[in-house]
């Protein structure tokens, strides 16, 4: 998945692909006393669970029963949630790296020196074309949250999010009402933008009349600098708030569950890691993803351990997101009360869409009839 390209690469963020190695391969030939001593040296210090540490088994089982019981057993009220793009892509945003229908399968039209490129902030610097265009293409306002959406909504409606962080910039979970405080938008987001020179805040709604009336890129009111929506390019860090969060959250975290990524960016990827030996980690995912996202010493620490007979807490619900978020609703007893809240915002958003549409025709007819 990762290419050579990619490696060592700050994608979309401080995002560096996950080029770590197996940690099975790390030890074959490794094994000799000073580095075991080393790694388990450095594992103690770092507080990594060594592989032969017998564990208390957290789950009774390693499915979606097995968390909804952890649910109602232990009253989960700090439920954190991990996203990526596959909580989109049933409302008809590409994801990245999917085979065929992801972005990075499709740019050859920007004639790019590599697919990355429309995300690095030096190409944008030399040709910020490529990127408006396809901005264009998924562009927030044409799409409608998806079940996934509005399950992270209901569970903060119930009282149990903590935090829901996405790697997403599509601006869904807004739109599904998923309160600010409650959102850490990790890689940024297309709701606000930014002069490059200048760093005057500009509007969604400001950029999206800019770029649709083809004033691309568009240009600072004040200055003759170009404004950039406040996505998170490789090459720039993350937001502060992301920052702020990691460190007083994931202790907290009850259960972690992580919906439609690849796992493959830094360092959302290895959030994972810093949730408590204690909480639950569900992934609801297309394929299996997260196996080695965090710190591998000689076997030590990092990732799922779904396959592994030492695992305590990690279950894997492969399938579409949103059949996950429905199959675990159901189980919860919310499977009618989230189709329900989805078909009503739904029909909400496209009530207002008509009206909004109605409301610019009348405009055009106006301003014409004046002429
Ligand atoms: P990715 O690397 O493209 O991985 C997506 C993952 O989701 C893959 O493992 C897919 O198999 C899986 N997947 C896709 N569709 C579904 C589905 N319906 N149900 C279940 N699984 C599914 O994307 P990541 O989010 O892991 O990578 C992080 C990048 C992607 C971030 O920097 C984002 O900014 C960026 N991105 C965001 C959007 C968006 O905002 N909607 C779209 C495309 C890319």
């Amino acid at each position: 998945m990762s290419s050579e390209k990619d490696k060592g690469k700050k994608p979309l963020a401080d995002k560096v692909e996950n080029d770590h190695e197996d940690s099975d391969e790390e030890a074959s030939g490794t094994s000799n006393f000073s580095l075991e001593f080393l790694g388990r040296y450095l594992a103690n210090k770092l507080k990594i669970h060594s592989d032969d540490t017998p564990k208390e088994k957290i789950l009774e089982e390693f499915t979606i029963d097995g968390i909804v019981s952890h649910i109602n057993k232990s009253n989960c009220k700090n439920i954190i949630i991990m996203a990526g793009a596959g909580i989109s892509t049933s409302a008809g945003i590409p994801d990245f790296r999917s085979p065929v229908s992801g972005l990075y399968h499709n740019l050859q039209k920007y004639n790019l020196p590599h697919p990355q490129a429309i995300f690095e902030l030096s190409f944008f610097h030399e040709n910020p074309r490529p990127f408006f265009e396809l901005a264009k293409e998924l562009y927030p306002g044409s799409f409608k949250p998806t079940i996934c959406h509005y399950f992270v909504k209901l569970l903060d409606d119930k009282g149990m999010l903590l935090r829901h962080y996405t790697q997403n910039i599509d601006t869904l979970e807004r739109v599904a009402g998923v309160p600010d405080e409650k959102l850490v938008e990790a890689h940024g987001t297309f709701n606000q933008g930014h002069c490059l020179t200048c760093r005057k805040a500009y509007s969604q709604d400001w950029m999206k009349d800019q770029i649709f009336s083809n004033h691309i890129p568009p240009i600072c009111e004040v200055c003759p600098g170009v404004v950039k929506p406040d996505i998170v390019f490789f090459g720039e860090n993350l937001p502060e708030k992301f920052h702020k969060s990691i460190t007083t959250d994931f202790s907290k975290c009850e259960l972690l569950i992580i919906m439609g990524s690849s796992l493959t960016v830094q360092p959302f990827a290895s959030l994972i890691d810093r949730a408590p030996d204690s909480c639950p980690r569900l992934l609801i995912n297309r394929e299996k993803a997260g196996h080695h996202s965090g710190l591998s010493l000689f076997g030590y620490g990092g990732g799922f351990e779904f396959d592994h007979d030492r695992n305590t807490r990690d279950v894997c619900w492969l399938g579409d997101c949103d059949d996950g978020c429905l199959a675990l609703a159901d189980k919860l007893g919310w499977g009618d009360e989230l189709k329900e809240l989805c078909k009503k915002e739904h029909e909400r958003i496209d009530k207002e869409e008509a009206e909004t549409k109605t409301i610019k025709k009348e405009e055009t007819t106006k301003k014409t009839t004046k002429l």
